[in-house]
């Protein structure tokens, strides 16, 4: 059956490869992000190849915005089946003590409080259908600290306890949670954590192979399309040669 997959942060990397992924399994997508252009040109892509997609331009630390995206879905679209967690990010590698609070904020209000927002906003349907699946992105950053992510490795330790309480809450129901951690996975993710430093993103992911978005993406339509009664609860996903958020060995 065709389900209704909302994705965060369908602009880019995981979200943009799960948007791809959904759409090749033949279901229905609504695509969130900040970027409207951005999203449009995904539409049309997706739509040439016959895909049915609805675009919602908001931030996800805006929470009244969300809601009120959220609250105007067209009929046909309410009825969300899988909602995708994605939207996040890191800002900086510094020490705890010399990290930018306005940088800790970004993450805080965007790793954990929007993914609240979207929680919060979309499991209630779910529950009264007594169908649906939340799939999370968290992060081997949330297993351990690592130099540098104290502050994002909090937040996705935080998407973990969020998405381990979520289970507990809805286990008298037929919705399902899962929390996917993937490991180093080449994005705009270090773009963004370096400020724009493209070669210091680079380097990260030199002398390895790295993951890629569709490898993460492969395993969420793996987990949203198996059978009822199994519920992928997590799963932690490494390149090879990665042993853990610090353990990296580049050849
Ligand atoms: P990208 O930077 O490629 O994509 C991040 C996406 O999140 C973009 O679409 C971005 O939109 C969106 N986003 C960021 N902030 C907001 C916001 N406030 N409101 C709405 N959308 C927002 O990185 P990834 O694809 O790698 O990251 C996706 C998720 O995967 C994140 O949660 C990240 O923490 C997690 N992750 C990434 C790993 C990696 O190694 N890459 C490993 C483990 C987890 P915009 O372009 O507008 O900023
Ligand atoms: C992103 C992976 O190891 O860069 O969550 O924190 S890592």
């Amino acid at each position: 059956m065709k389900k209704i997959v909302l994705i965060t942060g369908a602009t880019s990397g995981i979200g943009l490869a799960c948007a791809g992924k959904f759409a090749e399994n033949g279901d229905r997508l609504i695509l969130t992000g900040r970027n409207g252009a951005r999203l449009d040109k995904i539409r049309h892509e997706l739509e040439d190849k016959g895909t049915e997609v609805m675009t919602l331009s908001f931030d996800v630390r805006d929470r009244r915005a969300a809601e009120l995206c959220i609250g105007q879905l067209p009929a046909g679209w309410r009825e969300i089946d899988v909602l995708v967690n994605n939207a996040g990010l890191a800002l900086g590698l510094e020490p705890e003590f010399a990290g930018d609070p306005d940088e800790w904020e970004t993450m805080i209000d965007t790793n954990v409080k929007g993914l609240l927002t979207m929680t919060r906003l979309i499991v209630p349907g779910m529950i009264a259908r007594n169908r649906g699946h939340v799939i999370n992105i968290g992060s081997v950053a949330g297993d351990a600290a690592y130099a540098g992510g104290s502050v994002y490795c909090a937040t996705k330790a935080a998407v973990k306890a969020l998405s381990d309480g979520l289970r507990i809450d809805v286990a008298d129901t037929a919705v399902r949670v899962t929390n996917l951690k993937p490991g180093l996975v080449e994005t705009n993710f270090s773009n963004v954590r370096f400020r724009g430093d493209t070669a210091r993103a680079a380097k990260l992911y030199q002398g390895i192979e790295p993951l890629s978005g569709d490898d993460i993406a492969d395993v969420a339509v793996f987990a949203a399309n198996a059978p009822a009664h199994v519920q992928i609860a997590e799963v932690l996903i490494l390149a090879t040669h990665q042993a853990s958020g610090s353990v990296i060995v580049r050849k």
